[in-house]
């Protein structure tokens, strides 16, 4: 079980995480801490959660969080520098922070674009952001992390459609979940200050998984083959064409083949 006293006693780290509302078991973090920014919950409140029984990712998909072997955890943001200008910046800030978390243990991770993070080529975490808008401007953004820690976290291959893995194999040692949620939230609140700056852009690129590789993107415009040469500054992917010409996405999933999302037998990546 997570020490959730723990946790306490070593927050807030940059302004956030506080206050913590910790659960032996939700249905999903992101609903609850939505529910309380609507409310007019506070800036770094944090929401932790044992297990989920209704994780979510985009789109409808599911994320699933087992007790005692993962880390399932959401954010309320909505103090400056949030604006409308950088609100999809915040995807990536996840991501980044988990990615530099990791290399504490040193393991080596990377971010599949637009919002998982990859150890090896298998997916270890996954960032969810949802946002409330006042009109033109973001009133609040909840950043939901879940973060496979443990073998036990890793779901079976029938419920995911890109290979998956966890922290722990990576580092081949035990990874106190309390200092991994801290080294994270440290890193979330770096990366916040910097919000809307070219410093996000830069790392993010630098840690794009598939940056020069042929991938198929399912996006909006139905499924598209190019080369990832980077990420825009609003987020976009930049792919080159095989006809030569620069395409730019806003969504989708990137896939290193076009397989049918049942055929996930590890083969993708080989
Ligand atoms: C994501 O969506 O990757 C976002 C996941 C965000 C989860 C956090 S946990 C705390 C907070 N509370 C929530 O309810 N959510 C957030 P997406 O890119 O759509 O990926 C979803 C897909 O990942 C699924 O369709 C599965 O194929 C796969 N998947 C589900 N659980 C997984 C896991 N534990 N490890 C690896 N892959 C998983």
């Amino acid at each position: 079980m997570l020490d959730d006293q723990a946790l306490l006693a070593r927050l807030p780290v940059h302004g956030i995480g506080a206050p913590l509302y910790f659960f032996e078991s939700t249905g999903s973090t992101n609903v609850l801490a939505w529910d309380y920014a609507a409310q007019g919950g506070a800036h770094g409140a944090l929401f932790v959660a044992e297990a989920q029984t209704a994780g979510r990712g985009r789109v409808g998909r599911k994320w699933y969080t087992p007790a005692n072997s993962a880390l399932a955890f959401s954010l309320v943001l909505r103090s400056a520098p949030l604006d409308a200008r950088c609100v999809h910046g915040l995807v990536v800030l996840g991501a980044l922070a988990v990615v530099e978390a990791l290399e504490t243990w040193r393991v080596d991770a990377e971010i599949k674009w637009p919002n998982d993070v990859l150890i090896g080529e298998r997916k270890t975490a996954g960032i969810l952001v949802e946002t409330s808008w006042a009109g033109d401007k973001p009133d609040f953004a909840v950043i939901g992390i879940g973060i496979n820690v443990r073998a036990e976290s890793v779901p079976f291959d029938e419920h995911i459609d890109f290979p998956a893995t966890c922290v722990e194999i990576a580092a081949r040692s035990p990874v106190s979940r309390e200092d991994l949620l801290l080294a994270v939230l440290q890193a979330v609140g770096k990366w916040y200050a910097r919000l809307g700056t070219p410093e996000i852009e830069a790392a993010w690129n630098r840690k794009l998984a598939f940056r020069g590789r042929q991938v198929f993107v399912n996006a909006v415009q139905g499924e598209i083959r190019g080369t990832i040469l980077g990420v825009e500054s609003d987020g976009k992917l930049q792919l080159k064409m095989p006809a030569g010409e620069i395409c730019t996405i806003a969504t989708g999933d990137v896939r290193l083949r076009p397989v049918d999302t049942k055929d996930n037998s590890n083969t993708l990546g080989a």
